[in-house]
């Protein structure tokens, strides 16, 4: 395993965000987490405030969506959960995965000069294979959102996939020296307060066209899996999130979960 010389000590990143609020919050970040997300879905509940973080080392119980789970050595990535509690309607929730992917393939565009593209609804891709995951987990009250907790995957070090895995997944250093992992921290953070203040004022419409340009789903042949299944070619995101899909007969349908193929993506032929 090769280790990459950073520290997440909060004194290492604290100096470079250039944020108002994301990372000033409650930030909790241990060495050892059980997920980052569960822990900080807690701490969401006990009212901590919008913009605090958990970030840890590794994972013993990394989440990824549907009950599956997520490799999370240490070392090896940026295993973070962010807490948000944005003004926008429950309807539109959905729409924050697509704000995180967006803030993460701009971060690490910015810090590695890699093109990262967006797999929706949530991953990043590169060279047509895995570097990031994203599960948002939201939490209701009676008038709105509560809480959204946005956690991030992000495969910096060689090892942060299981060799099983080798054939869909990727990480920076599978293409590069990996910049120190506080830098694509505070980038990211500064891109999701900038992403999301434009998703609570003007919707998701203002960020739809950043969204296109950096999407390998979007004009790609699709394979749409779960409780319906069809193929087609995405034609477009609409204001809720949900992708448009042409189907062989012409029709346009709406896929709002379930997972979505992307030929030539992440081993779709
Ligand atoms: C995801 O789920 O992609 C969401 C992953 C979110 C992980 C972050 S880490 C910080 C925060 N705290 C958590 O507990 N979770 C979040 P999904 O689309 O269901 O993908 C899961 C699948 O990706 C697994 O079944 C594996 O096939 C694959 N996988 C697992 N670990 C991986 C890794 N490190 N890199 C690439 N692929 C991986």
């Amino acid at each position: 395993m090769s280790n990459i010389p950073d520290s997440l000590h909060p004194a290492t990143w604290l100096p470079l965000l250039t944020t108002r609020y994301m990372g000033r919050g409650d930030n909790l970040v241990p060495e050892e987490a059980t997920s980052t997300n569960t822990l900080l879905k807690e701490m969401a509940i006990a009212g901590a405030p919008a913009g605090s973080l958990c970030l840890s080392e590794t994972q013993t119980a990394g989440k990824g969506r549907l009950g599956r789970s997520w490799h999370s050595p240490a070392g090896q990535g940026l295993w973070l959960s962010v807490l948000l509690r944005p003004c926008i309607r429950p309807e539109d929730a959905p729409l924050v995965t697509l704000c995180a992917a967006l803030a993460m393939a701009r971060a690490v565009e910015e810090t590695t000069g890699l093109d990262a593209r967006i797999k929706w609804p949530n991953d990043l891709v590169l060279c047509g294979k895995k570097l990031c995951g994203i599960l948002l987990e939201i939490g209701f009250a009676a008038n709105g959102i509560d809480y959204i907790i946005v956690g991030t995957g992000l495969n910096v070090g060689c090892s942060a996939y299981p060799t099983e895995l080798a054939h869909q997944a990727t990480s920076i250093q599978d293409h590069m020296a990996p910049p120190p992992r506080r830098e694509i921290l505070a980038r990211y953070l500064s891109a999701l307060e900038e992403i999301i203040t434009r998703l609570e004022q003007d919707g998701f419409a203002a960020l739809a066209e950043e969204y296109r340009t950096r999407s390998c789903t979007l004009g790609s042949l699709v394979k749409v899996s779960g409780s319906v299944e069809f193929t087609g070619v995405a034609e477009a995101i609409d204001e809720n999130g949900a992708l448009l899909v042409r189907d062989e007969q012409g029709n346009l349908r709406r896929v709002l979960a379930g997972d979505v193929s992307v030929r030539g993506v992440m081993g779709y032929v």
